[in-house]
Parts: C-alpha cells; sequence; structure tokens
C-alpha cells in the first residue's frame, strides 16, 4: 500500500508520479471503507482527492497554507498529513474531527464549517504574511456551491486590490449539498460549456488545416473566435474584477493541476484557478446521489444503503409534511432555504408549490432579508434555516425582520446538540440570539404533534416568530396533550406539589424520565412544558410556585441568554425565597460526538439532572 508510506505532510513528494494515480484509488477506498462505518462527508471527499494531491504535491506544509472552505472535503488532507489512525475515530466523542482544526494538526491553519469563509480568511493570512515579510504559498479551497455565499464575494472585492500572490482555488463540482443554484453557477456552467465549445473548434481546426484551403479560413476564424473570446472567455468575471483567471482544468488530472498551481504562485495578484471535479468520484452510488452521500450515515459499501434504515419519522419530515398541507390551504405561504432543500424538507414543498419555493444558495443574510420583504410584499414566509447557520443572520433578523415586526416564521431546525459535526453546528445558542430581539417570539414543540400545531399557530400569528426543533427522530409521545396553542401560554403535563420541572421543547422527554425516577424515589414531581421561551409563561410560573419548593428550568441552549435566565430574571424579582436550579449548556463551545454522550457530558442528561435535584431536596 503507497498509503501507508504516507506518515506525515510532505511524504506524498516521495511517491513517484506514475504511482500517483493508484495513490489516489487507495486514497478513496481507505475513504469509502473508513466512512461507512463512521459517517462522515463522502462525496465531496471523493471529488477532491487528486485536488488535494496536486496541492500537497505544489506546496511545503506547514509553511504553506491551505484553507479549506467548510472543511468538509478535507479528509484526504487529513490523510495525507500524518492522521490516517484518525479515522478510526472519526467525528467520534474525544476522536478526530470532521473538519479542520488547528489544535489538531499544524498544517490546519483555519478553522471552518461554514460555507463561505475561506477567502476572508485566505486574504487575512496573506496580509500578516506580507506585513511580518514572510514568504509563503497559501490558497484558499473554494467549492462552487460556497461562493453561492455574500461573504465570498466581500472577500472577492477586497482581494482584487492585492499586489501579492493569495491563490483561490474554485473546487466545481457543479453542486452544492443539492443541485447548486443561481447566476455564478449558471455562469461557471457557461464556462463549462465554452470550454468544450472551444475544444471542438480546435478539433475543426485542425482537420481544415490539413486541407489546401484551410489556412485562409482558419486565420479568419481565430480573428473571430478571439473576439467571440471576449464575450465568452472563461473567467471574464474574475478579470474583470481584477482577480487572474486561470482555468478550467481537470480536478481529476493531477500534472495538470501542478502545472497550473505552478503558472499561478507565478502571479503578482489574487489569482482564482478554477478546477473541474467530479461529486462522489469513484464511488458509483455517490456519483448518482450525490446530495444523499453529501453527509452520509453508516452505510453498505456494496449496496450504499444506509445500515441501520430509518424507522420513525423526524421533526424534519412532520416539518416537510406539515408545509405542504399549509401550502395548499394558504396560498400566500412561501417557503425559503439557504442551500438545504434536502436537509430542512422542504423538498416536497418545492416540487408541490415550485413557484411559492426559494433556494437562495448558501445565504442565510439574504434568505432572511428576502423573507422580510416577501413579508412587506403581503406573502407569508416561511425561512427554514439550521440553528448555528442561522447565527449569519441575526442583523438581518433584528433590522429587517423585527424593527418593522414583520410576519416572518422561522423554522429551526437542528436546535440543540447535533453530534458528530461539532463545535461549528452545535445549535446551542439560537434560544440566546433569538430572544435577546424585541418583537421576536420563541415556540419549542414536546413532540411531533406540536410542532404541526405551532407550525399552523405561527401562520395565523402577526409578527416575527420562530419554532425550533433538534436533529433526529420526532418524539412520538404525550400524544394526548394536545391542548391548542395559545399565545405565551406553557402547559402542565403532570401536576403534583413538591418538585416542577419547566422543559424547553426536547427536553420535555428527558423531564418525563426524570419525573418517574424521583417517584420512584419517593418524591412528588410536576411537568411544565414551557411551550414559548418568549414570551416566559409568567402566570404558570405563578401557579407553580404556590405548591413546589424546587423550580426547575430544562433546556438544550447555552446559559447565557437562555430560558433558565428569563425565570431566573422573574422569580428572583416575585418570589426571591423559592429555590431555583437551571439546566443548561454551560456557556462553552461543544464539540464532536455522539449526542448521547454529548448530553452527559455537559449535564443534560436524565441522570444528571436528577441527581443535581436530589443533592437539593435531600
Ligand atoms: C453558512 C452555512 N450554511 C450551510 C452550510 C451547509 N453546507 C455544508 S457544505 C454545503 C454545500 C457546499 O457546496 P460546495 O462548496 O460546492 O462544496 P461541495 O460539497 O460540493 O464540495 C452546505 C450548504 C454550511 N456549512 N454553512
Amino acid at each position: 500500500m503507497i498509503l501507508e508510506t504516507i506518515e506525515k505532510e510532505n511524504d506524498i513528494k516521495n511517491v513517484a508520479p506514475e504511482d500517483w494515480n493508484l495513490l489516489a484509488e487507495e486514497i478513496r477506498e481507505f475513504l469509502i471503507n473508513k466512512i461507512s462505518v463512521t459517517g462522515g462527508h463522502l462525496g465531496s471527499n471523493l471529488g477532491a482527492v487528486e485536488l488535494t494531491m496536486a496541492l500537497h504535491l505544489s506546496l511545503n506544509l506547514p509553511q504553506d497554507k491551505i484553507v479549506w472552505d467548510v472543511g468538509h472535503q478535507s479528509y484526504t488532507h487529513k490523510l495525507l498529513t500524518g492522521r490516517r489512525s484518525g479515522f478510526e475515530s472519526l467525528r467520534k466523542y474525544g476522536g478526530m474531527s470532521g473538519f479542520p482544526k488547528r489544535k489538531e494538526s499544524e498544517c490546519d491553519c483555519f478553522d471552518t464549517g461554514h460555507s463561505s469563509t475561506s477567502i476572508s480568511a485566505g486574504l487575512g493570512l496573506v496580509k500578516a504574511r506580507d506585513l511580518r515579510n514572510e514568504e509563503n504559498t497559501i490558497i484558499s479551497v473554494i467549492g462552487d456551491g460556497s461562493l453561492t455565499g455574500g461573504m465570498a464575494y466581500e472577500a472577492l472585492n477586497n482581494a482584487s486590490r492585492l499586489k501579492k500572490n493569495f491563490i483561490i482555488v474554485l473546487n466545481d463540482n457543479n453542486m452544492s449539498i443539492s443541485e447548486n443554484v443561481g447566476g455564478m453557477s449558471k455562469y461557471l456552467n457557461n464556462i463549462r460549456t465554452a470550454d468544450k465549445y472551444l475544444d471542438m473548434k480546435e478539433g475543426i481546426y485542425n482537420s481544415l488545416m490539413e486541407s489546401k484551403l484551410g489556412e485562409p479560413i482558419v486565420s479568419s476564424i481565430r480573428r473571430a473566435k478571439s473576439s467571440v473570446k471576449q464575450l465568452v472567455i472563461p473567467g471574464m468575471f474574475f478579470e474583470d474584477m481584477g482577480i487572474t483567471y486561470l482555468g478550467p482544468v481537470d480536478g481529476h488530472n493531477i500534472n495538470a493541476m501542478m502545472k497550473v498551481f505552478r503558472e499561478a504562485k507565478r502571479c503578482k495578484s489574487a489569482v482564482l484557478v478554477h478546477v473541474l471535479t467530479q461529486k462522489g468520484k469513484g464511488f458509483a452510488p455517490a456519483e448518482k446521489h450525490p446530495a444523499r452521500f453529501h453527509g452520509a450515515e453508516p452505510f453498505d459499501v456494496e449496496t450504499g444503503l444506509p445500515l441501520t434504515p430509518k424507522t420513525k419519522s423526524s421533526y424534519t419530515d412532520v416539518f416537510s409534511t406539515v408545509m405542504c398541507k399549509l401550502g395548499d390551504r394558504y396560498k400566500d405561504i412561501v417557503a425559503i432555504t439557504a442551500a438545504m432543500p434536502d436537509g430542512t424538507g422542504l423538498k416536497r414543498f418545492r416540487n408541490l408549490y415550485p413557484d411559492r419555493f426559494f433556494d437562495v444558495g448558501i445565504a442565510e443574510e439574504h434568505a432572511v432579508t428576502f423573507a422580510a420583504g416577501l413579508a412587506a410584499g403581503g406573502m407569508c414566509p416561511v425561512v427554514a434555516i439550521y440553528s448555528s447557520f442561522l447565527q449569519r443572520a441575526y442583523d438581518q433578523i433584528l433590522h429587517d425582520v423585527c424593527i418593522q415586526n414583520l410576519h416572518v416564521i422561522f423554522a429551526i431546525d437542528r436546535a440543540g446538540l447535533v453530534g458528530s459535526d461539532g463545535e461549528t453546528h452545535q445549535g446551542i445558542f439560537d434560544l440566546s440570539y433569538l430572544s435577546s430581539i424585541p418583537n421576536m417570539h420563541i415556540m419549542a414543540p414536546k413532540n411531533k404533534w406540536e410542532l404541526s400545531d405551532m407550525l399552523k399557530f405561527a401562520i395565523d400569528f402577526q409578527g416575527p416568530i420562530a419554532l425550533r426543533y433538534p436533529r433526529g427522530e420526532a418524539y412520538d409521545e404525550l400524544r394526548e396533550y394536545r391542548e391548542p396553542i395559545q399565545f405565551g401560554k406553557a402547559e402542565w403535563i403532570y401536576h403534583e406539589k413538591g418538585i416542577v420541572l419547566v422543559a424547553v421543547g426536547s427536553m420535555v422527554k428527558s423531564a418525563l424520565t426524570v419525573r418517574e425516577s424521583l417517584a420512584k424515589k419517593g418524591f412528588a414531581c410536576s411537568v411544565i412544558n414551557a411551550r414559548f421561551v418568549k414570551p416566559v409563561d409568567t402566570e404558570i410560573l405563578d401557579e407553580a410556585a404556590k405548591d413546589h419548593r424546587l423550580i426547575v428550568t430544562m433546556e438544550e441552549n447555552v446559559a447565557s441568554g437562555g430560558f433558565g435566565e428569563k425565570v431566573r430574571a422573574y422569580l428572583d424579582k416575585a418570589y426571591p425565597e423559592k429555590k431555583l436550579l437551571t439546566i443548561h449548556i454551560p456557556d462553552e463551545y461543544v464539540e464532536h460526538g455522539n449526542v448521547e454522550i454529548l448530553r452527559r457530558e455537559v449535564g443534560i442528561d436524565a441522570a444528571t439532572v436528577e441527581d443535581r435535584i436530589l443533592e437539593l431536596v435531600r
């Protein structure tokens, strides 16, 4: 195995050029086998094998630096920098991250996870290099999907003035997670086809040149082509901005890429190298279903099918179904996704109501202000964005939606701990950042029926309103607790005396477990489903304060700005003598790992909650 001879960065340079393709094959086999067990970002990594090899062959790491946009495609980079054994524990608690991490290796120069940051970060590294009179090469690798994000253009705009070398590799596989969308995608596609067209012309010239009359004809065509080239020449968009464009180059041909990288290194400006790759390359199921294999759960290598087929529906599935029903009933509902039609469950809505569905690309900020415009224009927008990605749109929520009190509905999926993607993807801040904004309202459903009821409630509501729900299986018990949603009202699930658990969304299920266990130990325990995080139902807190000696809040959000803080603020004033215990995630970043383990580690699992209660009541 050639792969086994690679123990650290730059070892790849000892591999004979005639063995490069063999090494690429070994890397693919390794990735398929490992990811089939651990799960992970398969398609993007399979597509970037030769690109990463060419970069490592052309650079001198760690002096030279590669900034990986999103970072989900960095597995080959990890393999080539001495982290082969890390794949045993990929994305597991305490194991190797699925994204670049500076703390993991000197060869990871910048942490990523969210999209479209690499050009800004790369430019920062370039400026630091030049100010410190250092000499090294800095390359940002960005995908065509990530190039739909606004930050990328802000950075290009800034980079265009550069008089020093900065290389941007555009890894264009013609896909985001799903099909890529928008004008830039169309433009890049035109470059692909223009290139084929020019190749075809080259063929025609060659045959003409073989005939006697060929030469004059060819020269006049060449003149015409040259002026046409001004119109269709690849990369004019970038060139016009002041960024040198090189390409397109075959992203599976190592020699061809190395040649272009050599040329790129000579440029005294920002230079964009356009590399064409195929997502999922070398694994038929991933080539055929690139969206499904973008982030794969463990799968069978032979068939590509998931090892544990889904039995229960997820909150995303429920949201998807309800949106389709509501779309039929209310003709003013429109749905917006930022490049995640599959992940958010909006694909079915798109198929049914294509005119009322908008995939805006990886552009959360734009998605929110676009929704504000739709609302101001009389439509009822539902913006479906994962909790961690919505962080980007804080100002748009505040400035464009909430100041004007516009009726925009935020469907916030992946709220709470998401697991193996780690720090960058945990949805543990949304209650804090949303509830700090005046006019915003926040709900969290306890189970799948409540998600449906809350979405309907949100449609009839006037003003900004968010519902946040977690990743994975939807809780499908407590069906009988289906009192109509009333604005700002919580619900009693069990009303006893002594201890009362006031739980938000996903924590209602844990509260029931805690209650059962406490009951066995002889402690009576009530459970309230908060339903609303903003506004907090103070009336139910008044009731609870009457016949309970300990009030416990439970939420899957950090402490600062969370539900517990709000309850404490109220109780401290109204009932200073009451004991309050707030269960929350500590104000820290939570790394990757299995959600059950993470819950234990951060102290929000049922057993820890029970222990903490017992400490107080015994
Ligand atoms: C701000 C933000 N929104 C959404 C995502 C989810 N996401 C991860 S990768 C990806 C698609 C990236 O496409 P591209 O850059 O072309 O890379 P590819 O996977 O095709 O190699 C998306 C939407 C994210 N990481 N960050």
